[in-house]
């Protein structure tokens, strides 16, 4: 097991792994940029380094200030957390070159998913079902043409070092096309460097259902069930729920199957996260994530698993605690997103919380690193903590959601905390009946 962990994040992903680490008996090293001072990561780790000045550039993601601080304090592996240096193939090599343990994937795994069309080349051929389209990248119109008339109209044109969201186009019909494929390839080349783009059926009213894996490097994996994560607004995550209300247990058993198979045959190693594209009750993958997620926690409130815990075991050489007979899902969890921001226009709101107050009582859970007096910095991402709430099933999760929320206060500045009380009032949300584009809708009918 390792000695000393440092985590190379901030906020409450910070305070996520410093929880798991001390439970494991493991030494903790947070570090922080200059605004990050007064962090609770900082005041909770057993030794902290500070790494730089506010920009993420200079702090979070200077791997030389971080290699300087493992050597400072003799950090023997690093946890990532998510965002920054979580799916970085050249730092995680860095690493391994100066004796320490990445806590994550292999630096291939994570080079092969962060390359779109390798990532859906890869998981095609161990069995996964991916978007009807372009067997790679597609660099000659008149092949665009045929692919694109193959599979039908609409399509879409996605950037291989795109991802999240970026670099996307839809073609409505074939006089589309040639301007899509254009723009698509010049703004991927000004943007990641890399014009390479593929085509892929255009799937309209989708539900985006992720699987929750966990290799051990080995040639074992399990499953842990998926998260729903249809509603979101300009690719931002906004409510996260497992199960997903529109899976049945067959069909999760199924995917989960099918998943954790080709995760095992990859030899993959740590947390991992399979997208999907669900539709008409079909799964079409469009990405792996080789990284702890922002919503891991509704995968923890289902079955209890520690995803932390089981990222350090497999990282350390001690193999996942348990196999896929073991795992059980029990009951139901929604993840609420709190940001500093206004609820109906995400204009961040950055600036000192007066009062902070969280909800307690049985299957509640708060992963925020802000308090009362704190003065949120304006040079990050503006979630400052989530709100997870369990229960038997799905109709108790959002009773218990509706007084949590009730019970939440934040004061100071704009959150996101009025958007979920009207969410969880809305009959579309109550009945589990939304897409990808719900949310979006929702918002532009009742601004
Ligand atoms: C798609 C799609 C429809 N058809 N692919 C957006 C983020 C990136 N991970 C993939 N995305 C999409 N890919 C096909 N073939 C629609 C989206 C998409 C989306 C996906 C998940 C969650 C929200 C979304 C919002 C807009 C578009």
């Amino acid at each position: 097991m390792f000695h000393k962990i440092l985590i190379a994040n901030r906020g409450e992903i910070a305070l996520r792994v410093l929880r798991a680490a001390k439970e494991l008996g493991i030494q903790t090293v947070a570090v922080h940029s200059t605004a990050d001072a007064d962090a609770m990561h900082v005041r909770l780790a057993d030794e902290s380094v500070c790494i730089g000045p506010p920009p993420s550039r200079d702090s979070y993601l200077n791997i030389h200030q971080i290699l300087a601080a493992c050597e400072i304090t003799g950090a023997d592996a690093i946890h990532p957390g998510y965002g920054f240096l979580s799916e970085n193939a050249k730092f995680s090599e860095i690493l391994a070159a100066h004796n320490l343990t990445f806590i994550g994937p292999s630096a291939e795994h994570i080079r092969v998913m962060g390359d779109k069309i390798t990532a859906k080349k890869t998981v095609k051929a161990l069995g996964i079902p991916v978007v009807p389209g372009s067997d790679g990248a597609v660099t000659d119109d008149v092949e665009a043409k045929r692919i694109a008339a193959d599979i039908g109209y609409p399509v879409l044109i996605k950037a291989s070092a795109g991802g999240g969201g970026r670099g996307m186009k839809v073609a409505k019909t074939e006089a589309d096309l040639a301007e899509a494929l254009s723009t698509a390839r010049s703004e991927a080349g000004a943007a990641f460097g890399d014009d390479a783009v593929y085509i892929e059926k255009y799937l309209e009213k989708p539900r985006h259902i992720e699987v929750q894996v966990m290799g051990d490097g080995a040639g074992n994996a399990i499953h842990l069930g998926e998260r729903d994560c249809s509603l979101q607004r300009r690719h931002q995550k906004v409510w996260e729920e497992a199960n997903s209300p529109a899976l049945n247990v067959e069909q999760r058993n199924r995917i989960g199957e099918i998943v954790s198979k080709a995760v095992a045959d990859l030899g993959y190693s740590g947390a991992g996260t399979i997208e999907f594209l669900y539709e008409n009750g079909e799964f079409y993958f469009i990405e792996m994530n080789t990284r702890l997620q922002v919503e891991h926690p509704v995968t923890e409130a289902i079955t209890g698993i520690d995803l932390v815990h089981e990222q350090i075991r497999v990282a350390s050489g001690g193999g996942l605690s348990c196999t896929q007979d073991e795992v059980r899902f029990e009951g139901h969890a929604i993840e609420c997103r709190i940001n500093a921001e206004d609820p109906r226009t995400f204009t961040p709101s950055p600036g000192t919380i007066s009062h902070f107050h969280t909800p307690g009582g049985l299957g509640i859970r708060v992963d925020s690193g802000v308090y009362s007096g704190y003065r949120i910095p304006p040079y990050y991402d503006s979630l400052i903590g989530k709100l997870i709430v369990h229960g038997r099933n799905r109709v108790e999760c959002m009773m218990r959601l509706r007084r949590a929320l009730d019970e939440f206060v934040v004061d100071g500045i704009k959150t996101t905390l009025p958007l979920f009380q009207d969410l969880v009032g809305n009959p579309d949300i109550a009945n589990g009946d939304y897409d990808i584009h719900w949310l979006e809708n929702y918002l532009a009918k009742t601004s």
